[in-house]
């Protein structure tokens, strides 16, 4: 039975809790499902009408009965979802410094990138024991990135980003997959995650390596020490902001054409229609990609589109950019 384990390795803080309600629910379905029709065809046979019983004073009903296999149920079903809500909540809420890494999926290969601007290929490093949150995108069709040993899996959609977060307990070497059937070498689409010390990942981090980059070209990619340069991947994309000319509507000190983007990431956007919106990696997104769908309020609909301009990659870098100008934004660990 070892080489043929039910469950993966537990390997993350969510494994474990994810586990005991999935039994449970396992227990229920074998108590409800297994037990209960036997009882019922023990019944159906004990009582069927060639059967001698004792058909005399029958019950024409009972209170007491109705509540109790209306409440009891009622019990296990209502805990079950709280249960289930309370730990999809957890999951869906980061907490508030995490690791940052992007994720871009393509056919058929995972492309991810640090904040030191270190890149890889159907792998993904991780530290123990840090809260790390994978901003995801894809430059194609649906993809999933699923880590059983994390039990953790998220659709990776074009057009947008879906983020995900995790804490690995152990070091290790666990399965990556793409978990949503992408075409023909849809099972190709994999790889590891290998959860390391936080001194083996720094130290990592500071190797160069040889990638495939998203725009399927090949490169080694420079690396930076984190602690050195602040956040690389957003000073790439501080350079991208002057280069599309993005700089010159946006100034710092709000002089410009349009909003200064200072403090923007994290917080509420109040917009024209008088509405206001969390400005989040998906705002960001839209404002660069569709800038008419939502305006700000007191400005004019006047930023160009930047739809077909920009890659995913130089997407995720812009954006970098734009959160290393907020409190909330700047990534660390
Ligand atoms: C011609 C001037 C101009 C250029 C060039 C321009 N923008 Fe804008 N941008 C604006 C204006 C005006 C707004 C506010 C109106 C709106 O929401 O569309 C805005 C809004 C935004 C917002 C939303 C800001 C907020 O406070 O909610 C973001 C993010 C943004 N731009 C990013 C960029 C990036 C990145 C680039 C370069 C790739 C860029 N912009 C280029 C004028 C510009
Ligand atoms: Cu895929």
């Amino acid at each position: 039975m070892r080489d043929f384990p039910l469950f993966p390795q537990q390997a993350s803080t969510f494994a474990g809790p994810i586990d005991t309600l999935y039994g449970v629910l396992v227990l229920l379905s074998l108590i409800f499902g297994g037990v209960l029709p036997f009882i019922i065809l023990y019944l159906m046979v004990r009582y069927h009408r060639s059967q001698k019983a004792d058909r005399a004073n029958a019950p024409h009903g009972s209170i007491p009965l109705e509540l109790t296999w209306t409440v009891i149920p009622l019990i296990l079903v209502m805990g079950v979802f709280f249960w289930g809500a309370f730990l999809y909540i957890q999951m869906r809420t980061p907490p508030q410094r995490t690791l940052e890494i992007y994720v871009i999926g393509k056919q058929w290969m995972w492309h991810t990138q640090h904040p030191n601007g270190k890149r890889e290929n159907n792998e993904l490093h991780v530290p123990v024991g840090q809260p790390v949150k994978l901003i995801m995108t894809s430059q194609d069709v649906i993809h999933s990135f699923f880590i059983p040993a994390f039990r953790v899996k998220q659709d990776v959609v074009p057009g947008r980003y879906t983020t995900m977060w995790f804490e690995a307990t152990q070091e290790g070497e666990f399965h990556l997959f793409c978990a949503e059937y992408c075409g023909t070498e849809h099972s190709l689409m994999g790889g590891r995650v290998v959860a390391m010390s936080l001194s083996d990942y720094e130290r990592w981090l500071a190797t160069p390596g040889e990638v495939i980059l998203p725009d399927g070209s090949s490169g080694v990619v420079s690396v930076a020490p984190m602690a050195a340069m602040g956040d690389p991947m957003a000073l790439v994309g501080g350079q991208l902001f002057s280069n599309l000319g993005c700089a010159g509507c946006h100034r710092d000190d709000g002089a410009g054409v349009g909003p200064s983007l200072v403090g923007l990431y994290g917080n509420q956007e109040k917009l024209a229609d008088g509405s206001t919106i969390l400005a989040d990696e998906n705002y960001l997104r839209e404002s660069i990609l569709n800038p008419g769908a939502k305006i700000v309020a007191g400005y004019a609909n006047v930023m160009p589109s930047y739809d077909g301009q920009v890659s995913e990659d130089q997407l995720n870098q812009l954006i970098a950019y734009i959160k290393s100008l907020s409190d909330a934004g700047s990534s660390g660990n």
